[in-house]
């Protein structure tokens, strides 16, 4: 993956400021900024200067496999650290509730503009602040209190957002949830019988923890045969709709959301897309669009991070590029080829397999619970993160599985021996475990961390030259 910035952001402009004022002198070398920012941090405050280093050498040098996270290019978070930062901008391009937001405006309608090319989208709201603040907005917008919705179980690889009890999806609306079958996997007959016992106002489609595709046109026929609108949570599989090796939700649910942080490589925010619902009435006054807009600014959010809206505005510029491609098909390729090696070396997978960058281990069979797999892990450089698999009966924090997934892997440019490599250290590491005492022994520690470190010098991160 390697990004430019914008010549945009370093050419010169001709135009006053205001009316009547001189013209802008040149302008401001952002890159030479940015260098200047950075000794200034070390020169003032040491101790948070050593600490974003050590957070920068351990991403640097330990293998990411936690499938939630990924990493930004340098570009994005330029973005994000700009004085876009010092800007207080209410309202949306072209009304606002304070002046000084004309290049605010024009960067968040670029922003748009490249996530509508991204999805093929109509329309998009670019300002949340997560993945979690869109769903929320979504909710608040197409329900009432009180009303029904129905989402994935937590337990069964739902989010929190989706109705969970420890949300306020859960606390404030009628919550019920839908189960996989004993396999893993979506039963579509089942979610039609709840929506049409329940009728709930909405549906959520979308998963934290599910390693399968996803049949939004068939979660469409279900809520449109029971009333209900259907929102569809990309966060996870964003980068693979994008490139089309996943199918594509926008025309089929009335809303997408998405995290930008996972699978589109971006800030840490969130987006709303709109397809061909988009123009059709909401539930109160104006359209489905201008409703989910009012969701957003002012009733769930104010002034919106357009740092954070400019560094989505790149990101998405890269993952609508050609470049994109070969990224994702490592995404997906990857996970395959770690989920056969997993297999190969006798672990069991929910579902058996994989149709996305996730691969979920359960571990229950072998003895080991997620959290003591995932510190031996993390003590030899591989960060994964536990995880409840269908019908686990582990405390949360314990857990029966672990999660992996290949977003690092893939922007690191790992192919499939790379990352098969990978696959058996995580596989060595939890063979040690699962024998008897359970200790992992120090020169197997030793030996996966000098494995672990040789991965990373060979598949830098990308555009990071440290
Ligand atoms: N939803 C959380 C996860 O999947 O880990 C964080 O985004």
């Amino acid at each position: 993956m390697s990004l430019t910035l914008p010549a945009a952001l370093t050419g010169p402009v001709e135009e006053a400021p205001f009316p009547g004022a001189a013209p802008h002198p040149p302008l401001p070398d952002l890159a030479g900024f940015a260098a200047h920012a950075g000794t200034r941090l070390r020169e003032n405050d040491r101790a948070l200067y050593d600490l974003l280093a050590r957070e920068t050498a351990r991403q640097r040098d330990t293998l990411m496999m936690v499938a939630a996270s990924s990493v930004a290019d340098p570009s994005v978070l330029a973005c994000e650290g700009s004085v876009l930062g010092n800007l207080t901008a209410e309202g949306y391009p072209g009304n606002r509730y304070h002046a000084g937001c004309g290049v605010a405006d024009e960067i968040e309608r670029l922003a748009i503009e490249r996530a509508c090319a991204a999805f093929g989208a109509r329309d998009a709201i670019v300002q949340p602040h997560s993945g979690s603040s869109a769903n929320l907005a979504v909710i608040t917008a197409l329900l009432d209190p009180g009303d029904t919705l129905l989402g994935l179980d937590l337990d069964c690889g739902g989010h929190l957002t989706h109705g969970s009890p420890a949300s306020v999806t859960g606390r404030h609306y009628r919550a019920h949830g839908y189960r996989v079958t004993p396999e893993g996997l979506l039963d579509y007959a089942q979610i039609r019988e709840l929506a049409l016992e329940h009728r709930p106002k909405l549906i959520v489609c979308g998963a934290s923890a599910y390693p399968r595709s996803i049949d939004f046109a068939r979660f469409r026929e279900i809520a449109d045969e029971a009333g209900a609108y259907l929102l569809a949570d990309i966060s996870h599989i964003a980068g693979l709709v994008a490139a089309g090796l996943h199918p594509n939700p926008v025309d089929h649910a009335h809303v997408t959301t998405t995290s930008t942080y996972k699978q589109l490589y971006g800030p840490r925010g969130g987006l709303i897309l709109l397809g061909r619902d988009a123009r059709t009435p909401g539930p109160e006054r104006g359209t489905l669009a201008a409703t989910l807009r009012r969701a957003v600014f002012p009733f769930t959010q104010g002034t919106p991070d357009l740092a954070s809206v400019a560094a989505k505005a790149r990101a998405l510029d890269f993952v609508a590029g050609p470049g994109f491609a070969e990224v994702a098909k490592r995404l997906a390729d990857g996970a395959q080829a770690i989920a056969e090696r997993l297999l190969e070396r006798g672990f069991e997978l929910v579902t058996g397999g994989t149709d996305t960058h996730m691969v979920l281990l359960d571990l229950r069979a072998t003895g080991v619970t997620g959290d003591v797999a995932e510190q031996a892990l993390e003590s030899c450089g591989i960060v994964v993160n536990r995880n409840r698999v269908p019908g686990d009966t582990t405390a949360v924090r314990v857990t029966g599985g672990l999660r992996l997934g290949t977003n690092t892997l893939a922007a690191r440019g790992m192919d499939r021996t790379a990352v098969v490599e990978c696959a058996d250290l995580v596989a060595d590491v939890l063979t040690a475990l699962r024998a008897p005492g359970g200790v992992l022994p120090d020169p197997l520690r030793e030996r996966v961390r000098a494995r672990v470190s040789r991965l990373c010098a060979a598949h830098p991160l990308p555009g990071y030259p440290l």
